[in-house]
């Protein structure tokens, strides 16, 4: 998954036999995967690199039906659901001649869980279309495309559809929303900084090209002078951005009608999704005895004495519920099969993963409704950050205000 991971994912899913492999093949224009009037022929998922003009590149998964049979046909679906989380878009196919079944209502109930967007396409149209299923789809107010694939008529325009529901270039941004033209920015760079060299790291080189892009200007200065800093300034800055592990030191001295935030909700926002961590903190105060809490870390790194992820999280987990935790924790690309066993998700800040692989192992964790939250999110919260750094991104912070409702 992580290798075309830079490529929006189409899906091409329905039941089996309604034509999904001979629409890869149409939409593709060349024959990827194997069509058959015996349901069940595409049993694993096919991915094809395409060039969609002018959309650009994307690749388009087709997969095997969401009907399937037996034990192994229950596995295939299963796929079917994980390769859904990782898609960016989904076709669905239809046969003309049927009526709505439970499976597909299934299926766009988890497309509108994971706010994947889709498109329904009706095939075998030469047949004519039934009219129940075409009162089924407009009592539902879905909008479809009439489509054969054996005669080659409605796929332009599908595709042309297809086109414009894409999603755009969709990484969110560092601070560019978030400052303006004239404002004043302070970066504070943490004094025991360890990176090798006292490198600013990449994230905040980018922030400070952002926050210059939208005519603001950047200070950045070490934590020991900022008091200095803001007192040489003629006004209040508009926004400073602290460190999280030292947001308790230097949030007294930084006045409360001043901005503040964390390098690592700036970069939760901009590798996840903020208003859902901040619902999966939510979970923590919940968390009862026997509990399995899920530590997920990307990279398989030489752990330190002090790590964030194999120590500082659990023992912080462990004593501000004070509950008998049972946490697990792994290294790697893949989620674990039994994922909604665990009560909570804490995941890396996935530097290692684009925004859309990480978004797809949110997607995967917010499909069996298991809340999720990043080390970023639970240091800042940890250190007292909470919900003073949340200011500056207001979905984020209403979400914490309906956190503090219940
Ligand atoms: N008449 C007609 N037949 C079609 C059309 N599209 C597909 N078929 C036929 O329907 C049968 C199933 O097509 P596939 O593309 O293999 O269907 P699928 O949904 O991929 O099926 P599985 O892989 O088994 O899930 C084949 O015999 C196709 O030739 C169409 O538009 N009209
Ligand atoms: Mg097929």
């Amino acid at each position: 998954m992580i290798v075309d991971s830079s490529r929006p994912h189409i899906a091409v899913v329905g039941r089996r036999n309604v034509g999904k492999s001979l629409l890869v093949n149409s939409l593709l224009e060349q024959n990827v995967s194997l069509v058959s009037d015996i349901a069940g022929t595409t049993t694993d998922a096919v991915k094809t690199r395409y060039e969609l003009l002018p959309y650009g590149p994307v690749v388009i998964v087709d997969t095997a039906g969401i009907d399937d049979e037996g034990e192994l046909g229950r596995q295939r679906i299963t796929e079917t659901i994980k390769i859904l989380s990782s898609s960016d878009f989904a076709l669905v196919v239809l046969d003309a001649r049927e009526t709505l079944q439970s499976k597909e209502l299934e299926l766009f109930a988890y497309l509108d869980k994971l706010q994947i967007n889709y498109i329904v396409a009706v095939n075998k149209i030469e047949f004519g279309v039934n009219p129940v299923l075409l009162e089924e789809l407009k009592e539902l107010r879905m909008t479809h495309f009439e489509v054969s694939c054996k005669e080659k008529a409605g796929i332009e325009e599908l595709k042309r559809r297809m086109i414009r529901l894409l999603p755009e270039d969709d990484e969110p941004p560092l601070v560019k929303d978030i400052v303006k033209q004239g404002d004043v920015v302070i970066m504070v760079i943490p004094t025991d900084y360890t990176l090798p060299n006292r490198k600013l790291i990449l994230t905040q080189v980018h922030m400070i090209r952002e926050a210059l892009d939208e005519n603001a200007v950047v200070t950045v200065c070490r934590e020991k002078e900022l008091v200095s800093t803001l007192n040489n300034l003629k006004s209040y800055p508009d926004l400073v951005i602290v460190d999280s592990n030292s947001v308790t030191r230097i949030a007294e001295d930084i006045p409360a009608k001043i901005r503040l935030t964390t390098y690592s909700l700036i970069i939760a926002r901009h590798r996840g999704d903020l208003p859902l961590f901040i619902k999966g903190l939510r979970k923590i105060d919940g968390l009862k005895n026997g509990d399995k809490v899920l530590i997920a870390e990307v990279c398989s790194h030489h752990t330190q004495e002090d790590d964030i992820g194999t120590v500082k999280i659990p023992k912080w987990l462990r004593s501000y519920t004070k509950k008998e935790l049972h946490i697990d924790i792994i290294h790697g690309n893949d989620l674990p099969d039994n994922l909604s066993e665990y009560k909570l998700v804490v995941h890396c800040g996935g530097c290692l993963l684009t925004h859309r692989a990480l978004q797809t192992r949110i997607n995967e964790a917010k499909l069996m409704d298991v809340p999720v939250v990043t080390y970023g999110v639970i240091t800042s919260f940890m250190h007292g950050a909470i919900p003073r750094a949340l200011v500056p991104f207001a979905d984020a912070f209403s979400e914490w205000g309906k956190v503090k409702a219940k």
